[in-house]
Formats: structure tokens, sequence, C-alpha cells
């Protein structure tokens, strides 16, 4: 479809041209005023500044513009390959700073609100964080846009624009209560709705065989209930350097036939109910981090996305290719984040089969040689799976070509393994039981040319244990991608004091080349540099004690010199949060029978939402505030120790919180989290990790060296040969320090008023099948957060531990791992978008 057919004559080329909008102060003040007075009708009377930050972020993102238009020209022209990330998920936070760091203009604007009478940081803060995301993976997505922009690679973000992102947390009596986060009430300046993009989406019916005049045999899948979707587009600036990509989010919408059809027949009532389910499919982000499985609400989600993203691609195809798909292969590649957007590997298949009569084996070509599968999750039972039933009921035509897929695949395997039922069953994207279910993770492996895992560990396990029979069969498609964070928004934007520092020690270039930190090691030796480091850390500490005081309610006796303990993450048994606890009810317990003398001060920081209906996550929550309680209202802990739970974690939390922090707990049971992205932040921002050897932890220790890693636990293949004979209750009775810590939660001391609350806890850990196995790792835990206190105690030896972490993180840049995607992966070369 011809895309401007309502220019009637060709128009004088310079009414689209956009004309270069200048960065000098004035420019920006005379644009705010503009927008500020004349289009938000605001004046010096508003009482709020988050029309100050409207008027602003209009300024910027009319900057943007050009070069946005710019960047999708170069694309264009140059025919260049292409990847389209899918993601159910995009944490992006704020965008105003991000957006001002990347063009270069964050003291220009800062002095321009100034000389306007404008506090710049409270623009920033009244800005809605985009919660479009659960945790680790989503907020990897928006790193990787910022990474792919500045390195101008050509790759489009797709995603859903939920109404609603991630809940708001709210603490009622220690307990999490989820508010609704409906971030787009007031707008989102930065989006841009593209209407004459929009898709329709096909759900329901069935489906019917027609064979044509040739006698070729057709698919059709008739009687649907359509949705709409239409496409919102953010800019994503690269960071100085011209490039704007872009990500785009589809919205549901309600046909207009469809609600017609039923008005006209007088079913008002039915009308605007059909409206209304079809809109719900982008109302909601699920609020989990882990599988729920068979939710029809999501199961449409997926496909909505996939089918929306893929007609995209398509379409843009054939307007430039007609029909000819033989160089598609080389031209585009999917990348697909986890298996949410798994249907993606049937979509493909049908739209080339069903609607560009492209033959089976041509598709499925396509399809293996440009679909990539990123897994996130080690957790067997977060595995998605789907019933046969309900995708036969919501998608017949996809199950159809899952099950013909699957018939292929499978006859694959035999010729491979004959007669090896066994391993047939075990690799088959159907699973069989009392109802039938679709694998999804196995549907992503056959289906793609790409099979990775996110840290060096976490890759291992998937090929030898996960899916080590699709290993044996494919070994060439698994390979590691490290997680990285992008350096811009985590140390350059959320840390200026420290960002400037390492700036005017060793020049800008560690920006977009992490590993120029490497420079900083020789300065650890220095005395004047570790003198200044801990300046600003010290007063990063401060910032972060203003900001708890100001917000709470109660007296907290927070001492700048403790020890800023800090985890922040979602909540979940494997994380354990609870060993965290553990220690602290320990670290009370020494106070009270006063053995403290040799101890340092220490406040401990807790921080992260629990999936609504993950009832023991919850419990934990209200643990922490109860023994929180406890200790910060006794007088005779005072500033020895103090825990405090940081409500409502998110991006911009975390932005406040990493550069305060002294010690970051990356804690999971080995084997379980996959990489853990916080560590990252945490070691750029100069803290040290108590961890595992789990995830990425192993890669950090390697780095940093043995010597500035706080390592404890038990390995992996520890935890597994345990496993079997595991014996808490024994563990227990041998550990004093251990025993004394499980006698004052079982006596109710932190829960006088609510008798047995704590007991669903206290039972899993002392559990012989706790999974987690907490109580196996608590003995060297305890020991070494001693040795954490003794290294804290010289505090220029820890300061240098702290230098000489944030100097070894140049490896867990965004920058590094998008690299190595392009390389093994997309192998797209960069475009660089010029403007006129
Ligand atoms: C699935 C089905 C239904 C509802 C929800 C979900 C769902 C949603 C989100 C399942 C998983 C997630 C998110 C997983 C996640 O964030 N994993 C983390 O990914 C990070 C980036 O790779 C890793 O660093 C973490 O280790 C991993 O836990």
């Amino acid at each position: 479809m011809p895309r401007n057919k309502f220019i009637k004559s060709k128009p004088k080329s310079s009414i689209f041209i956009l004309s270069e909008q200048g960065i000098k102060k004035q420019n920006f003040i005379d644009d705010f005023k503009q927008y500020y007075v004349h289009l938000l009708g605001r004046d010096e009377n508003c009482r709020s500044p988050y029309y100050a930050g409207v008027a602003l972020s209009q300024a910027i993102r009319d900057r943007l513009m050009e070069r946005w238009k710019a960047t999708h020209k170069t694309y264009k022209e140059s025919g260049c390959r292409r990847a389209y990330y899918l993601s159910m998920e995009y944490l992006m936070g704020r965008t105003l700073s991000n957006a001002m760091l990347n063009l270069g203009i964050t003291d220009t604007v800062t002095q321009a609100m100034y000389d306007l009478g404008i506090e710049m940081e409270e623009l920033i803060a009244s800005e809605q964080d985009a919660g479009l995301g659960n945790g680790g993976l989503g907020r990897l997505a928006a790193c990787f846009m910022d990474r792919c922009a500045t390195l101008q690679l050509p790759v489009i973000g797709y995603g859903l624009r939920y109404e609603y992102g991630m809940f708001t947390q709210i603490i009622v009596n220690g307990e999490q209560v989820e508010k609704p986060d409906h971030w787009l009430r007031h707008g989102n300046v930065w989006e841009i709705e593209r209407l004459e993009y929009s898709h329709r989406i096909k759900f329901g019916g069935q489906t019917k065989f027609q064979t044509n005049a040739k006698g070729k045999q057709r698919v059709l899948w008739v009687d649907t209930h359509d949705v709409l979707a239409v496409p919102f587009d953010t800019p994503i600036p690269g960071y100085k350097n011209g490039t704007v990509n872009t990500l785009r989010l589809w919205k549901a919408v309600a046909t207009e036939d469809f609600n017609l059809d039923e008005f006209n027949a007088g079913e008002y009532a039915e009308a605007v109910t059909a409206k209304i389910a079809a809109e719900n499919i982008t109302m909601v982000l699920y609020p989990n981090d882990a599988n729920e499985n068979g939710k029809e609400l999501r199961l449409r989600q997926q496909y909505f996305l996939a089918s929306a993203s893929l007609q995209d691609v398509i379409a843009h195809w054939t307007d430039v290719n007609g029909k000819n798909f033989e160089k598609f292969i080389e031209k585009n590649c999917f990348q697909l984040n986890d298996t949410h957007p798994s249907i993606a590997v049937a979509e493909l298949m049908r739209l080339l089969v069903d609607e560009q009569h492209l033959s089976w084996d041509e598709a499925w070509h396509i399809t293996r040689s440009t679909m990539a599968y990123t897994n996130h999750t080690l957790l067997p039972e977060a595995l998605e799976k789907w019933p046969v039933s309900l995708m036969q009921r919501l998608l017949p035509r996809l199950m159809q070509i899952i099950f013909e897929i699957n018939a292929f695949f499978m006859a694959e395997v035999s010729a491979h393994w004959p007669g090896d039922l066994e391993r047939l069953r075990r690799m088959s994207i159907i699973e069989e039981g009392d109802q039938q279910q679709v694998r999804m993770a196995h549907l992503a492996i056959v289906g793609s040319f790409s099979v990775n895992g996110v840290a060096q560990l976490h890759s291992q396990l998937l090929q030898q244990k996960l899916f080590t029979d699709f290993f044996a069969l494919w070994p060439e498609k698994f390979n590691n991608k490290t997680n990285g964070v992008t350096p811009r928004r985590w140390l350059a934007a959320c840390n200026p004091e420290l960002a400037n520092l390492i700036t005017e020690t060793i020049g800008n270039r560690w920006v977009t080349d992490l590993s120029e930190l490497k420079k900083l090691e020789s300065y650890a030796e220095n005395p004047h540099f570790r003198k200044r480091w801990r300046a600003i850390k010290q007063a990063a500490k401060q910032r972060m004690i203003d900001y708890k005081k100001e917000k709470s309610e109660v007296e907290l006796n927070l001492n700048v010199d403790a020890l800023f303990d800090v985890q922040v993450k979602r909540i979940h048994e494997y994380k354990r949060q609870l060993l965290n606890i553990l220690h602290v009810i320990h670290l009370y317990i020494c106070i009270k029978k006063g053995n403290f003398e040799e101890r340092v001060p220490r406040c401990v920081l807790i921080g992260g939402k629990a999936a609504p209906g993950y009832a023991m996550a919850k419990k934990i929550i209200k643990l922490i505030h109860n023994v929180s309680q406890v200790i910060n209202s006794d007088p005779e802990v005072g500033d020895k120790l103090v825990l405090l739970f940081l409500p409502d974690y998110r991006v911009s939390a975390m932005e406040k919180i990493c550069p305060g922090a002294d010690l970051h707990e990356q804690i999971s049971t080995a084997g379980k989290e996959a990489s853990g992205t916080g560590n990252m932040k945490f070691m750029m921002n100069g803290a040290i990790t108590i961890g595992t050897l789990d995830g990425a932890n192993i890669e950090i220790r390697e780095e940093v060296g043995d010597e500035n890693f706080f390592l404890f636990g038990l390995t992996e293949a520890e935890i597994e040969a345990r496993r079997d004979h595991y014996d808490p209750i024994s563990i227990i009775d041998q550990d004093e320090d251990l025993q004394q810590v499980m006698h004052l939660l079982k006596s109710g001391h932190f829960n006088q008023f609510e008798p047995g609350i704590f007991n669903d806890l206290i039972n899993s850990i002392t559990s012989p099948f706790d999974p987690w196995m907490t109580i196996a790792d608590f003995r060297s835990y305890i020991d070494v957060q001693k040795s954490v206190e003794n290294a804290y105690r010289d505090q220029d030896h820890w300061t240098k531990m702290s230098i000489l972490n944030c100097a070894n993180s140049g490896k867990f840049s965004s920058d590094r791992t998008l690299l190595e995607y392009n390389r093994e992966i997309w192998k797209l070369k960069p475009q660089s978008a010029k403007l006129k």
C-alpha cells in the first residue's frame, strides 16, 4: 500500500524537512517557554514540576526527531541487514535524563533551567518510570536498546504497550499491597502513535482447506475474531552519535467492523464487551517473573506481539521486494527474549506459507535461519508450556503448524537415534500426559539457528542439563552471551560525581569503551585518589540516608560510617533473601549478648517486589519488616545494626541506591540464577559483591580477582550432590549460632502478636526437600560476612577494593555483550546516520 496517498501533488520537499534546532542554552529556554506557556497553558503559579518536565521533554524530543528521521532514511536507503528484538518486557525507567546524556546536552539544559529558576533534579524526579517489565529480563532489553543505538546497529525493538506497567508496591502493616501503575494516564511525550502501520491479528475461528485452480492446497483461517495492533514508537538515541533507533510497542484496539456488526444488530452491550475483551490484551503486564502457566490472556499477549511484529517486518519486506523472499535470510534476523515470544516460530511459518504462498520447505528454511533464542532461566518449573486444547481453541492454525513442525522434527530425531523412544518422548515439542502441552522452549530451539544462555555457567548448564538432548543433536546452535548493562545509565548518569572523577583521571573514553576503566587500577595505589573516591562514596551514602529519613515516619539510626549492605531484586526463594535475614538475626543476637565488640556497624537494605500470587515471597517481605521493627526500635542496638526495607524498588530507585552501596549481595543457590545484572551495576559503582558461585558472579570474580570478592557457599555440583541426603535439622543441631537464630525465629520473637505467621517459612528452610538449601550455606555465609567486616574496618584497604571492582567491570558493559551478539548471531553492519 503506498504510504503517502494523501499527498495529491508532489510537495515542495522543504515542508517535510525539519529545520535544525539549536542546542544552545537560549534555544532551550525559548522552546521550553513555548511549550510550557502555549501548549500546556502553565505559568509561574503552577505548583507541580510535572508540566515543566513535559515541556522540557517536548523540547528535547524535537531534537531527536530530525536524527530519528535521518537514521530511518539511512537504514532504508542502504537496504542493510536488520535485527528485530522481540520481547514481552522493556523496563525503560525514566527517559529525560538519559536522552539529555546521550545528546550531550545535560549541562546546557541544566543551566537553562537554572536560569529559569527551575531545579533540574525535580523535573527528572517528576517523570514516571516506564515500568513495562518485571526485572532482569526486561531491564536487559532496555540496556540492549541503548547499546544498539550507540553501536549504530539497525535493530528495532518490538514489544507491548501495556496500559498498566509493573504494579506500585506499598507496604501496609509490613505486608505488600499492590497498586495499579497507570503510567499513561497523563500521556507520554516520548511516544508517537503510527496508526498507518497497524495490523490485524486473528484469534479463534477455524481452519479450512481449499484447493486452488492449479490444484494446490491452501489453508484458510476463517471466522476469526480480529484485533487491531496499533504501533507506538519511542525514539532510542545512541550516545552522542546522531543515531536514533526505534522501540515499537503494540497497543490492542478493537476493529471497527467487529464492533459495528454487533452494534447494528442491536447488541450494544455485546459490542462493548467484545471491544473491552480485544483491548484487554495490552491492558496489563503480568507481574510475575516466573511462569504463570495456562493463562489464556498471556497467550493472547504473546501471539499478539509475535504476529504484529512479524507482519510488520513482512509488510516492509514486500513493500520493497514484492513476493521475492530469496534474500530474506540475508537481510533479517529475529532475537527471541526467552520463550515468551516463541510462538513467532509458528507464526512466521503461517505468514510465509498461508499468506505469502511459499512452500513449507522454503518457509521452514527461512524460519530456521532467521530466528535466535535467548534463554533466561534454569528453573525447570519456569519453562513455559501451553495446553494443546487452549492453543487449538485460540490459535487453531498455529496448533496445526506446530504439530507439523513436530512431525518433521520427530523424524529427524528418529533418524539420528533410531528406536530411542524415550528420547523422542523427552525431546518432542508436544508433552504427552493427561493433558497434552506445547513445550515452548522446544519449539524455540527447533525453530532457530542459535540458542544462548546469559552467563558462562548458565550456558554450560543449559547444554549439560536442561537441553542436553538438543545439544547432542545440534551442538553448533548453542552459545553463551554473558549479560551486560549500559554504563551510560548505570554509571555516567546515576553517579555523576564518580563519573567525573573517573573522567578527570583517565579521560572520557570509558563511556563507550568500558575496558578503559582498567586504567583506574594503578590509581588504587594512590592515597590522594583513594581519599577522593572515598569522599564521593560517603557523599552518596549520605544522600541515601537523607532520602530515607525524609521518607520515613520513624526515627532512623542511620550512620554514614556504617557498612551499607544492599540486596535489591525480585523477592524469590531461590534468591535467598531469607539467608540475608538469618544473618541479620544472628548479628542482633550478638549485640544482645554483648558479643559485638569487634564488629562494625551495618545497615542492611533490602528491596524488591513479590509476584502478587507468590505467598512465600510475600511472607519474606513481612518477615523483613517484622525483624526490622524489633531491631530498629531497640535502643541497645542503636546504630550498630539497622535493617530497612526499600518499598517500590524499580529502575529509578536503583539509580539512587547503587552509588551508595558498599556491599552487594547476590546469594542465590548455586545453579539457579541465570546471570543477575544488579551485580554488574553495583560493581561499576564500586560496591564489592558477597556471593555464591552462580550466574555472572563467577565471571565478576574472575575479572576482579578472588581477593576483591567475598565468596561463600556450595557450588552447583556440590548442591546437586548433597540434595538426596540433605539434612538441615542436623546442620542446625551442630551449629550453635544457627540454633540460636532458629530458636529466636521459632519462639515468635518477631511475631509476638501474630502467632504462627512465619511457620511456612520456617518449615520450608528446615525441610530436607528445601530446593534452595538455605541452611546448607548458613555457616560459610556467616563466616564470610565476618571477613567482610574485617576488610571494611581497614577503610583504606576497602576503598582500594572498591576502586578495583569498578576498574575491572569493563566486561559487563552491554557494549561487549552486544558486540558478541552482533559478531556471532546478528552479523549487522553499523550504519552511520548523517544529518544534512
Ligand atoms: C512467563 C509466563 C507467564 C507470566 C510471566 C512469565 C515470566 C515473566 C518474566 C517469566 C520470566 C520473566 C522474567 C525473567 C527474568 O527476569 N529472568 C532474569 O533474566 C536476567 C537477564 O538475563 C538474568 O540476569 C536473571 O538471572 C534472570 O533471573
